[in-house]
């Protein structure tokens, strides 16, 4: 690790050990090293001729709701084949210190795994909703998902107004659902630090929450390789991979005490 990378860490690490209210924010960069595809990179195997922008929405779901369907039982089967890797333990070290130090640590994902809980991390906001519960297109009415449904060429049909099935998950062009969005904003201003990881900052509304930190005076982080949007607002920018630079910030952290 570069002096500088390691200079870096430290700052960031002394801003996290003074900080009382701290958020993270998570982009489906941090679930990478788990072997789960990022949206912005290529999609894998068969899927390289689609665009996932297309196929998480209504228009794509109605156009051909078997590709789809395919699409999220091939997703759902790597979710639960993928293990948390070093960053989502290193996040749910995280939390368990922040709430022996102020009682909470509120994490909120654009991700649709299931992995920070799996990792441990208790108050999670998933924004986008879960890959693993399903609903009803039409009514929303829950549907538990049965082991035929994951081989099916088709969605099932809702049992009570004969909709389709879908994941419940938030589609391009789909309203996030208010409660989770307004729980998400109010977090988001009462902290005093954010740490943002894996995420290009390009989906909306999701990507307004760091500004709205900054806004009200937070620290933002920003863990990424790449430069991104928020790495552009960002009071501190680490360049490195979720699995790498989260775990030495948390060494880093743990040797401030
Ligand atoms: C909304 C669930 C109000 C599905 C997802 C036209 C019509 C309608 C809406 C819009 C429109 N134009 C724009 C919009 C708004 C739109 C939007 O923001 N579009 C963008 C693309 C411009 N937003 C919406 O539609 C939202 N709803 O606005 O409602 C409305 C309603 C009607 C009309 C108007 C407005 C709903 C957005 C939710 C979409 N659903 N997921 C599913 O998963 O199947 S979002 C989906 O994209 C994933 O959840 C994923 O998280 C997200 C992509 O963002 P990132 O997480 O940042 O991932 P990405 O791949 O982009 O980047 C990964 C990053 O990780 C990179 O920076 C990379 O460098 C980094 N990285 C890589 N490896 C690592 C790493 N970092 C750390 N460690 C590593 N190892
Ligand atoms: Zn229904």
């Amino acid at each position: 690790m570069s002096p500088s990378i390691q200079h870096v860490l430290q700052q960031a690490a002394a801003r996290i050990a003074t900080a009382e209210r701290i958020v993270c924010l998570t982009g489906a960069g941090i679930s990478a090293e788990s072997g789960i595809a990022t949206f912005r990179s290529a999609q894998s195997g068969l899927w390289t001729k689609y665009d996932p922008m297309q196929l998480a929405s209504q228009e794509g779901f109605a156009r051909n709701p078997s590709l789809v369907w395919r699409w999220y039982m091939q997703r759902l089967h790597q979710v639960e084949e993928a293990r948390p890797n070093p960053g989502h333990l290193a996040l749910a070290r995280l939390e368990t210190l922040a709430i022996q130090k102020s009682g909470q640590m509120s994490l909120i994902t654009q991700n649709v795994d299931d992995l920070h809980e799996r990792a441990g991390n208790h108050h999670v906001l998933h924004l986008h909703g879960q890959i693993t519960h399903y609903r009803c297109n039409d009514c929303r009415r829950y549907y538990l998902l049965r082991l035929d449904d994951r081989q099916a060429e088709d969605p099932p049909w809702c049992a009570t107004c004969g909709g389709q099935i879908r994941p419940d998950v938030v589609w391009f062009g789909e309203m996030l659902l208010e409660a989770v969005y307004r729980q998400a904003q109010q977090v988001v201003q009462e902290c005093d630090l954010l740490l943002v990881v894996g995420t290009s900052g390009v989906v909306y509304p999701a990507a307004e929450l760091p500004y709205i930190a900054q806004g009200n005076g937070a620290c933002v982080i920003d863990v990424n390789p790449q430069d991104n949007a928020i790495g552009q607002i960002a009071d501190i920018a680490l360049r490195g991979t979720a699995g790498v630079i989260l775990p030495k910030l948390l060494d880093n952290l743990l040797s401030t005490r």
